[in-house]
């Protein structure tokens, strides 16, 4: 029996070099060996402020984004959250489950609230219940996340034994993080200290995997970088150039040393020139597949729609367990 991943990815921006790196990549070597479901997490989009048409239009462009990065809908199941309602039935209950305190000490909602001061809303509060729910209902025994949401998914493990101590086991699988084997954080191109964000405010920060190839190279030239000259990976002291670095050696398969010795005596300004060169040619065959998929709509209302189905017969077996449980009448 294959072991179930499950991973999703809020609806906002557009995904990035940084979701690329760190998760879809990852995700794709994934299909061959796991059952993978993932998904486009547009409820969670909602916890902070959405336009509608914005993000009716940007559910089918991450959707096409997901397939064109190589995610296969038939070797795996891709759907859209809102159309699998199970999730917020189990979130609710979820929800009921999991003391304040808990939710109190989620470093993501503190970010978030200093961030969004005008819109701090119950959703983004009860956000990591919701995204239990998302886990749990597919028996998910992997969750490949980045750092920053690993401890959400410590708290969906906590969840999992208040349900446990309220009803008794056997209703859920309880589910460990994925650790991708190369794990790169892609860190912000203006501000180094921080991670790559799809929905940072300041587009010079990310590399859209959709950017147009002038787009690229401008920001990737304008990278921040310290004032020395000798091309050497130090997080420490050449945080700039080091996620350069890192960037130019998941996409060229090439090590530290190697990118080091390449570029022996030459200038940062050389190493962004290819690192420019080398993610317009990366994103290339992956834009043309994206402008392909967007012109047929009809294409992924059907693969959603396929997906949805796959999804819910999962999520209802799993719902009708918790209701049992739980004493809900069917
Ligand atoms: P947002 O800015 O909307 O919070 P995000 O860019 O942080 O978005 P998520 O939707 O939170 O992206 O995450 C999707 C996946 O991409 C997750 O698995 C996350 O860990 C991974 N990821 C996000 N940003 C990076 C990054 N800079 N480096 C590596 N992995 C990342
Ligand atoms: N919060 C996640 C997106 C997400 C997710 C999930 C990831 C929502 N539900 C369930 C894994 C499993 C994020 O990466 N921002």
């Amino acid at each position: 029996m294959k072991k179930t991943i499950l991973s999703g990815s809020t609806v906002t921006g557009d995904l990035t070099l940084g979701n690329y790196i760190g998760a879809l990549n990852n995700w794709k070597n994934l299909q061959q060996d796991y059952d993978c479901l993932y998904f486009l997490a547009d409820l969670h989009a909602l916890t902070v402020m959405q336009d509608p048409k914005v993000l009716k239009e940007r559910t089918y462009s991450f959707l096409a984004q997901y397939l064109a990065l190589g995610l296969d809908e038939k070797k795996n199941i891709i759907f859209v959250q809102s159309q699998v309602p199970e999730h917020t039935q189990l979130a609710w209950i979820l929800t009921c489950l999991t003391p304040m305190g808990y939710l109190n000490r989620m470093t993501q909602f503190k970010e978030k609230s200093e961030k969004h001061v005008k819109n701090i809303n119950a959703g983004l509060y009860t956000y990591p219940t919701l995204m239990a729910a998302d886990i749990l209902l597919y028996q998910a025994d992997l969750v490949p996340v980045g750092e920053d949401q690993r401890q959400h998914l410590e708290l969906c493990r906590d969840i999992v034994g208040f349900f446990n101590n309220r009803y008794g086991e056997g209703t859920f699988t309880l589910p460990e993080a994925y650790v991708g084997k190369m794990g790169a954080r892609v860190m912000s191109l203006q501000d180094p200290d921080k991670k790559m964000s799809k929905s940072d405010e300041n587009e010079k920060n990310f590399v859209s995997i959709i950017d147009d190839p002038k787009k690229i190279e401008k920001k990737i030239k304008g990278a921040a970088t310290d004032s020395g000259t000798e091309i050497k990976y130090d997080v420490e002291n050449k945080a700039g150039l080091s996620n350069l670095m890192t960037i130019y050696s998941v996409l060229s398969g090439k090590t530290y040393a190697e990118i080091e010795t390449a570029f022996a005596g030459k200038m940062y300004g050389h190493l962004k020139v290819e690192l420019a060169d080398l993610v317009v040619s990366t994103l290339k065959p992956v834009q043309d597949k994206y402008h392909d998929l967007m012109k047929n709509r009809d294409h992924l209302d059907s693969v959603m729609k396929m997906g949805a189905e796959r999804a819910r017969v999962r999520a209802t077996s799993t719902l009708k367990a918790v209701y049992e449980k739980t004493g809900l009448v069917l």
